[in-house]
Order: C-alpha cells, then structure tokens, then sequence
C-alpha cells in the first residue's frame, strides 16, 4: 500500500489522518480477532485490561467495566493478526516516514484495543501521555524537545456494513500542543485530574473522528490518526457507542531510554520471553530486540508517567 504521507503536517500539527492503514486483505481477520479478543474481556477471562474509573496504568480490577484490552499481541491470546498488523508494512511505512528512520531502528512497543465501556460513559482528562500536569512550563519545554522518536495511532477497526455508522469520535486533541508548553487557559483547565464536561470547552480543542470511508466505490479500512502522545489530548467514552480501535505505539532507537517510562508502564514482561519471540517474524524479532535493549538498558522500577484520580 501506498498512501501519500504529509510528515510536513504531521510535525507541525502533532497528528496526520491516514485513511486505510488496514490492508484489505487483512481485514476480516483482524477484525475477528478484535471480536474475540473483546469478548474474552467482557467476560472476564482475560485480566489485561484498562478498568473504567482508572484513566491511566496501572489498571486494576475495581470495576467489571472496561474502555481497553490491553497486549493484543500477548502468546496467551493466540490472535497473530495482531502481531501481522503491527509488523506490516503498511504501518512500518508510516513509522519509518514519520520518525526519519530506517526499519531496522523500529522498537516495539505498545499494541492495546481501545473500546466502549457498556455500563458507564467515561472520560479521560485532558493530559500529555508522559508530562505531568503541575509540570511548569520549562519542565513542559524540556520534556516536549525530547519527544520525536515515536508514533502512536488509534486505528478504527469496525467494518461490518451494519456497524458503518458507527464513527470513532472519543479523541479531543488540541493540535500543535506537541511543540509548546500550555497557555495560561490550557494549563487551567488540564491542572486538574478531572475529566472535561466538555472536551470543547478547551481552548484551540478539536474532535477526531474516524470514519469507514468509501472512496472510488471501495470502502477504505482502519482509518488512522497518527499522534505525538504528548499532544494535549483526551478521551471521552460513549457506552452506547460501539468502538473497536487499535492502540499502539512504536519507537525508534535513536530515543535511547526516553520512552522505557511511558512504554514500560504498561506491564511489558510478557514481552520478553521467548515464546513470545518465536512467534513473531524476522521484522518483528528485530523490533522487539530494540525493547528488550531499552529494558535492559534502565535501571530498577521507572514507576508511572500520570497519576489515576484517587
Ligand atoms: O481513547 C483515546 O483515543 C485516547 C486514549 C489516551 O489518551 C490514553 O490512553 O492515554
Ligand atoms: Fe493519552
């Protein structure tokens, strides 16, 4: 696949819609492994996941409701269509544009499913991925000049014609906040641990909704927003809203250790074992090797990029 990719946007905007980052022809499988995955959530069979009321790692099991599954690409799932996706190349082309970079300097990371809890709407506040919010504006500056050397994506997965309606609209980012420490009104309403009542509310906020499009007579599968994490952005989660989106993120090495925090928070053991490994394929081990490098490379417990609300 061959899609255009405007990195000009990308680095001035903090973000990039890209409309079909799912091959085709590797749809339907995905798609299945999402349902399936989702299902063994729901039912409690599988633990990973991010808990309705805790916005941030770690997620813990105080309520049966959730917005995510995390590790997708976990042995004890047994979907390869999620390590096959993360591994394709139609994503690798899009990291390696963005980042600058060539394959072999991709590290693995994240690969989680964000989806609509059934009980509860629920809200993530407004925040950076790994920048506090009583950050000052010099520590924000810092740590921001610091943060080119991943992407992150939420693809939207749902296909089913009768699930075509359904759009992805849980994300507010506000864009160009990946290259300058907040505004004074920023800082006042992202200070708090609370989420929005409305997203919009917030100065220079946009919504970001994926969408099944039809182009040239052919529906265009997972429709992707690409984003620096550390973006201002939020989530506001609809229980009546269907959502099945792809969470993840890539790095490369020439980041050294600035990401072990962000990534290693997650709860990444599973990624070291073999049996893990063995699964993958030749991109995907060399890839996980630059993981297993960071990890090796940082000392002790890095703890957690945010606080959860208590
Ligand atoms: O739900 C989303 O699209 C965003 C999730 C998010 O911001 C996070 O997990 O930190
Ligand atoms: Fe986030």
């Amino acid at each position: 696949m061959t899609t255009a990719i405007d990195k000009a946007f990308y680095d001035e905007q903090g973000y990039i819609i890209i409309p079909n980052l799912i091959p085709p022809e590797t749809f339907e499988a995905l798609e299945e492994a999402c349902e399936r995955v989702i299902a063994k959530t729901r039912s409690g069979s599988w633990p990973h996941r991010r808990t309705v009321g805790r916005q941030f790692p770690p997620f813990d099991d105080s309520n049966p409701d959730s917005w995510g599954v995390q590790h997708l690409m976990h042995p004890d799932l047994d979907e390869p269509a999620f390590a096959e996706w993360y591994t394709s190349d139609a994503l690798i082309n899009v990291a390696t544009n963005l980042l600058q970079c060539n394959e072999d300097e991709l590290q693995m990371e994240l690969s989680n499913l964000l989806i609509n809890p059934l009980e509860h709407d629920f809200a993530l506040r407004w925040h950076r991925d790994d920048v506090r919010e009583n950050a000052t504006a010099e520590e924000e500056a810092a740590a921001l000049a610091l943060w080119t050397h991943g992407v992150q994506w939420n693809t939207r997965v749902l296909y089913n014609v009768e699930f075509a309606l359904y759009e992805d609209s849980c994300l507010y980012l506000i864009p160009k906040t990946h290259r300058f420490p907040r505004t004074e009104p920023q800082r006042a309403q992202s200070i708090t641990q609370a989420p929005p009542a409305n997203p919009l509310d917030m100065p220079g906020a946009i919504q970001v909704t994926l969408q099944l499009r039809l182009t040239e007579l052919k529906y265009q599968a997972g429709e992707t927003v690409i984003y620096n994490n550390n973006i201002l952005h939020c989530g506001a989660y609809n229980s009546k809203q269907r959502r099945a989106t792809l969470h993840g993120c890539m790095g490369d090495i020439r980041g050294g250790s600035t990401r072990a925090k962000n990534v290693l928070q997650h709860g990444l053991l599973w990624m070291t074992e073999d049996r893990f490994r063995d699964r993958l394929n030749e991109r995907g081990k060399r890839m996980l090797q630059a993981l297993i490098d960071m990890k090796n490379g940082v000392q002790g417990d890095l703890g957690y990029s945010l606080v959860n609300q208590t």
